[in-house]
């Protein structure tokens, strides 16, 4: 294990310009629980019947009462030090970008400024009937759900991007130029498993980027990449700078 960590500290140390993609894992030392791991659950539901378009439509009520409970985890949440460790690679590296699978807005809490959120932010809102868009940090009362837009009064939506749905055009190819232009790619608490997200991780893999994973079980990249280790990225991402 050590000299796996070695070897990722020399890497990062002699990069100039580094790509990071986190998923839920970074978060859940921050006590957010993760999609696939233990406390993913809410009412028995798992995420791939909530976050869709489908669902909402059928019952924009229940969809909104599992985000307005993970707005109340998250606005707990404080950034971990897998969060503060990143921040700092920022600091130090003349080209540092991270691509959040997170919806949490942790990475910007902990003062990362060239963060680019894959799937959107929780605090975010926006209209299902018109172009209105709206940051609104706030957990609802439980009456207040669904929230109405202000101009149409059609039924507001987190402004996340859903199963189904697809990424935005200009999300993905800037988050696709930045992987090309790296030549050190993180991979860091994710499963892997959701595309397009996890089409950046292959993309660094085809490109024979230095890839380095820190995951706490093994994933379908942790064959493929340069360097994988296994922990907590809380405790191992410090280890690296
Ligand atoms: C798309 C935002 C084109 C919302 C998310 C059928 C119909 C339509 C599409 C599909 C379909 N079948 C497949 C698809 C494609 C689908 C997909 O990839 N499905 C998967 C499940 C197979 N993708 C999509 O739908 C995407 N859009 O394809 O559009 C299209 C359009 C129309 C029709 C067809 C196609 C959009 C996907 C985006 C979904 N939105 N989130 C919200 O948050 O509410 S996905 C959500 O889950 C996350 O954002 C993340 O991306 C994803 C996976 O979660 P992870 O972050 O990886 O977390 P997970 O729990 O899985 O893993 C955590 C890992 O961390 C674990 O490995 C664990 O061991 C580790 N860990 C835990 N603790 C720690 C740790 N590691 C380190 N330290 C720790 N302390
Ligand atoms: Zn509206």
């Amino acid at each position: 294990m050590d000299d796996r960590i070695e070897t990722a500290k020399q890497m990062i140390r002699n990069s100039g310009s580094i790509a990071v993609l986190t998923g839920a894992g970074i978060s859940s030392d921050s006590g957010i629980p993760t999609f696939r791991g233990e406390g993913g659950l809410w009412r028995n539901f798992s995420p791939q019947q909530l976050a869709t378009p489908q669902a909402f439509q059928r019952d924009p009520k229940l969809v909104w009462e599992w985000y307005n409970w993970r707005r109340e985890v998250i606005s707990k949440a404080k950034p971990n030090a897998a969060h503060h460790t990143l921040r700092k690679m920022e600091e130090t590296k003349d080209n540092f970008w991270i691509i959040t699978q997170n919806i949490d807005g942790l990475h910007t809490k902990a003062g990362n400024k060239k963060v680019i959120e894959f799937h959107g932010n929780i605090w975010r809102e926006k209209c299902s009937m018109c172009d209105f868009r709206r940051y609104n940090e706030v957990v609802y009362d439980p009456q207040d759900i669904p929230p109405r837009c202000p101009i149409c009064g059609g039924f507001l939506r987190p402004d996340v991007v859903w199963f189904g749905e697809m990424v935005p055009q200009e999300v993905l190819e800037k988050a696709i130029s930045i992987v090309e232009l790296s030549d050190t790619f993180l991979i860091i608490g994710t499963s892997g498993v959701v595309y397009p997200a996890a089409y950046l991780a292959e993309l660094a893999i085809t490109r024979r980027k230095n890839t380095i994973e820190i995951n706490r079980e093994m994933t379908p990249f942790s064959e493929l990449v340069t360097v994988s280790i296994l922990g907590r990225a809380a405790e191992l991402l410090p280890k690296l700078v």
